[in-house]
């Protein structure tokens, strides 16, 4: 009807979004078949039969199978290609994507193998798009400084960095010298945080961090005085309805806490977090929600306008979008 086309027309921009993550079942097949990668699945159906997710580290489990068929700097183009073309049929205008570079340099890819290709798509792309460098936060400190310093020679290619993969049991804080080391290089800051973990994780991404989004932070309801604080700092949250239910974040989408996050003035925007793996792109995360939320045309153009609001773009463009 007309909410669905008004959720698809509205130029919107992308600021949580796993490009390991858009690698669809197919071109994981063809590249096993280009690399000689043999797979532990037999068909891209039974690959996709895996796709039952019951929490993050079942998630991450087959998220990081699936990128072991990267190796070439062309893998990376092609797939970041295909992500942006696919975004760009969603109307998003632009796009903050996160890649995890230590998920291919511990395999022997070599660092700017992985951010060239990833690079060299975005320079090609039909919308403007930006890279943000993860750090692996089951990894320890010490291998995400060492992959900062891998990054210093290509500093031009990237604009921040943040924090992703298993959260329990790996608070903000056992990456504060990183950030604070990536903080005085003048890159953009970001976390996961308050996905699987507790509001205190949020507190500490803000406190510790310095971060100046948080990557998800659905959890922060359950501290009125979090809440309070994220409203007053306008602090923007990158939720991602369709990743939320499945990995059981939250039970049904009739259940997510999109419409209160709202209501209560929070800066929340939607998401498609690993759009390959989670049953759809940014249309597919607002239909989803709208679908079973009581949310309308006037929350899509609010989330719309907060995704411009957050993004790391400069003040003329973001006014042109504003
Ligand atoms: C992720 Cl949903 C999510 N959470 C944490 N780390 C991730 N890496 C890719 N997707
Ligand atoms: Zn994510």
């Amino acid at each position: 009807e007309q909410l669905r086309r008004t959720i698809e027309q509205m130029p919107k921009a992308e600021l949580h979004i796993h490009i390991e993550g858009s690698l669809e079942p197919e071109l994981i097949f063809a590249l096993a078949q280009r690399n000689g990668v043999s797979l532990p699945y037999p068909s891209v159906e039974a690959l996709r039969q895996a796709y039952a997710f019951t929490d993050l580290q079942s998630f991450l489990d087959i998220y990081y199978a699936g990128a072991s068929v990267l190796l070439a700097e062309q893998d990376f183009y092609d797939m970041t290609a295909a992500y942006l073309a696919r975004a760009a049929r969603d109307n998003v205008r632009h796009a903050e994507i996160f890649f995890d570079p230590q998920t291919h340099t511990a395999r022997g890819v070599p660092f700017e193998t992985v951010v060239n290709g990833i690079w060299r798509a975005c320079q090609d792309g039909p919308i403007s798009a930006s890279l943000i460098m993860c750090f692996l936060r089951h990894l320890s400190e010490d291998e995400a400084l060492a992959t900062l310093d891998e990054s210093l020679p290509h500093r031009d290619k990237i604009l921040g960095v943040g924090l992703d993969s298993s959260e329990v049991g790996h608070p903000p804080e056992k990456f504060a010298r990183v950030f604070e080391r990536a903080r005085q290089l003048g890159l953009r800051l970001v976390a996961h945080a308050g996905e699987e973990g507790p509001p205190a994780y949020i507190e500490s991404a803000l406190d510790v961090l310095n971060v100046e989004r948080i990557d998800h932070g659905v959890r922060c309801l359950e501290s009125p005085e979090l809440v309070e604080r994220l409203v007053r700092e306008q602090m923007a949250l990158t939720v991602c309805p369709l990743s939320n239910v499945k990995l059981r974040v939250f039970d049904v989408m009739g259940s997510h806490n999109l419409r209160t996050l709202l209501d209560k003035g929070l800066v929340a925007t939607v998401n498609s977090d690993d759009p390959a793996y989670f049953g759809g792109y940014m249309n597919d995360n607002f239909i989803a929600a709208f679908d079973a939320l009581p949310l309308d045309a006037t929350h899509a153009r609010q989330l719309a306008r907060n995704s411009f609001s957050a993004a790391f773009l400069g003040p003329e463009q973001k006014r042109a979008y504003l």
